[in-house]
């Protein structure tokens, strides 16, 4: 059963690892399922061919042997419940992982968004400067939150778990922003999640993805 995930034919980062694809193939590699990729040019991301797949026209999206998901949230749960590797034996434990990839989702990557939309988005609105300024407080007060819950510990709660793995993915959308300098806690977090080798090969992939598809 082939794996097909489908990403940007070239991402808007160029290959920095920043788009949505990335958190799959990292995803892919830690449970150790190969994967083709298919690349969607920007026009094409709003046409019934793509939009049958995904009603709202994005990326990522995942297929198995017929099964068609969209989401990154849940197509990283998918491979962790089917696959193994990602959550934890432990009933409870597992709940918290889930807890924390919902986190990220819910209570950590909306704010980091907001500061995406207002620099290239809204930049030019006459609002924009004001709204820069409670964007990034938002996005603090959440890093502060979420760095003295992390405090020392090497994961957030034991062993790497999908948790980890979106937590970190959705960190690391702040990497051009700077933001993350601030909070050395989270920013070493950010750093043991890219060194591990199953992200490592996940970037690699879509770099060479990107590079490969690039416009001459
Ligand atoms: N909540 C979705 C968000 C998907 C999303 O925003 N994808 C971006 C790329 S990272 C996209 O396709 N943007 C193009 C567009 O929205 O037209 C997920 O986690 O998969």
């Amino acid at each position: 059963m082939t794996i097909v995930i489908t990403c940007f034919e070239h991402s808007p980062d160029g290959g920095k690892g920043l788009a949505r694809d990335t958190r799959v193939r990292w995803a892919l590699e830690e449970v150790g399922r190969p994967y083709e990729v298919r690349g969607v040019p920007f026009p094409k991301l709003k046409e019934p061919e793509h939009l049958a797949r995904h009603p709202f026209g994005q990326i990522p999206v995942f297929e198995e042997d017929g099964l068609v998901l969209f989401e990154s949230g849940a197509i990283i749960f998918h491979l962790a419940d089917r696959y193994g590797g990602l959550l934890p034996s432990d009933p409870d434990a597992r709940s918290r992982a889930i807890m924390w990839m919902f986190a990220a989702l819910n209570s950590v990557e909306p704010s980091i968004l907001d500061l995406q939309n207002v620099k290239f988005a809204e930049g030019d609105k006459p609002w924009a400067a004001d709204r820069l300024i409670v964007v990034k407080d938002r996005i603090e007060q959440r890093l502060r939150q979420l760095s003295a819950r992390l405090g020392h510990a090497e994961w957030l709660d034991g062993e790497f778990s999908a948790g980890d793995l979106m937590m970190v993915s959705v960190l690391l959308r702040l990497k051009p922003s700077g933001i993350l300098n601030a909070f050395p806690t989270l920013a070493a977090y950010v750093e043991r999640g890219e060194a591990r080798p199953a992200y490592q090969r996940a970037f690699t992939a879509q770099q060479s993805f990107n590079a490969a598809s690039a416009p001459a």
